[in-house]
């Protein structure tokens, strides 16, 4: 196809109850929408980069700055397919979540054009993917629990908590009793520890959790192999997984047995596929991230889950466990499940108008 042009629509969604980690707390959502423009049609594309460059290196102002002057002009006027874009954009190293929301914007379009579902060309192997929630930092014990207990009868089949030095040991030993022996639990910490704290991380293992997610900084993944030798709790990478051969290096120096998929995190969808497909060649389960998306994003990360190495329920809650209102039709759990969408390309309809009523910034548009 040839791309035309590249609309960056910002918007801010406020979130239904403000969501803390051990970085921070957020009240709402600077989102970043990818609209390509194509002679085969149109896709859409979301960019999970977050306001402050506080879960990793990327925010949303310079993941736009880099798809305005160097992402967009490497794609325009010229034959582009989303299998061709990581080499087209190759020079400019680094903001992979600048890059995942054009690709995926490229393949929305790709696929929309050719009547084919993001799902099957991914490689999925199931309709409908099972549903964990992620649970922020409350104010109080009383306040986590009833926050959990409500999840739980919306029906999500998995809590993740945040924690943090000082939050810890306490709220998992107090949602374990709520939710029961045998019930899916995990925690996520952020980076927010050093290797001394193992002690106190060692705790947690009287719990029975799935894992606990990135305990230490990015670019440390000895200190995670030493974790992993010295408790029982599988410990599984988020922030450190940047691409599929730093995710098989993690895993053969035993650093993670679990992985986080994050598309934008890894630069897309393709790559995310490849890192599945590491991870599933040695037989380490994966299971979809989050990055508090909106339709968009989600009906692609749902995509993605439905292959067959994400074996553990994701972080892909309903469209209502961050919006009011989303700007596609609304994701719903069905027994702790989303549908997987079997419609071309993405398989939602954007609502343009949402887009509009919550547009934060002038459009953009970046054309040949
Ligand atoms: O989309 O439900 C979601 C967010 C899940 O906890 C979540 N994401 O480290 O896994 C993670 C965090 C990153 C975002 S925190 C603002
Ligand atoms: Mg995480």
């Amino acid at each position: 196809m040839i791309v035309e042009a590249v609309e960056l629509h910002r918007i801010a969604m406020p979130l239904v109850r403000p969501f803390e980690t051990s970085f921070g707390v957020q009240h709402s959502r600077d989102v970043l929408l990818v609209h390509v423009r194509s002679d085969a049609g149109d896709g859409w594309g979301e960019c999970v980069a977050m306001a402050d460059p506080f879960y990793s290196a990327e925010y949303v102002d310079g993941a736009q700055q880099i798809i305005e002057r160097y992402l967009a002009p490497r794609i325009l006027g010229r034959q582009i397919t989303a299998a061709g874009f990581a080499d087209a954009v190759h020079g400019v190293v680094g903001h992979r979540m600048a890059k995942a929301a054009v690709e995926a914007a490229l393949l929305d379009a790709e696929l929309r054009a050719a009547g084919a579902s993001l799902a099957s060309a991914l490689g999925g192997v199931r309709q409908r993917v099972e549903c964990g929630v992620s649970v922020g930092i409350a104010p109080d014990l009383d306040t986590l629990l009833a926050e959990v207990d409500g999840y739980l009868a919306e029906g999500y089949r998995r809590i993740k908590l945040k924690i943090k030095p000082g939050w810890d040991v306490d709220p998992v030993a107090r949602v374990r009793d709520l939710v029961g022996d045998g019930f899916p639990l995990q925690v996520d910490a952020n980076t927010a520890y050093t290797l001394d704290d193992l002690a106190q991380l060692a705790r947690l293992d009287a719990f029975g959790l799935l894992l606990i997610e990135q305990p230490f900084v990015e670019e440390d993944i000895a200190s995670h192999v030493a974790l992993a030798a010295a408790i029982d709790t599988p410990v599984c990478l988020d922030e450190s997984i940047l691409d599929a051969r730093i995710a098989a290096d993690a895993i053969d120096r035993g650093a993670t047995s679990v992985v986080n998929i994050k598309a934008g995190r890894v630069g897309g969808y393709l790559e995310a596929v490849r890192v599945h497909d590491v991870a599933r060649s040695r037989g380490v389960p994966v299971w979809c991230g989050g990055m508090l998306e909106t339709g968009i994003g989600r009906a692609a990360n749902v995509a993605l889950a439905s292959l067959p190495g994400f074996t553990l329920p994701g972080d892909t809650s309903a469209s209502s466990r961050y919006f009011a209102e989303d700007i596609t039709e609304p994701f719903e759990l069905d027994d702790g499940t989303l549908h997987v969408p079997d419609r071309p390309g993405i398989g939602v309809t954007v609502r343009t108008d949402l887009v509009a009523d919550f547009a934060s910034r002038p459009v953009v548009t970046v054309s040949a």
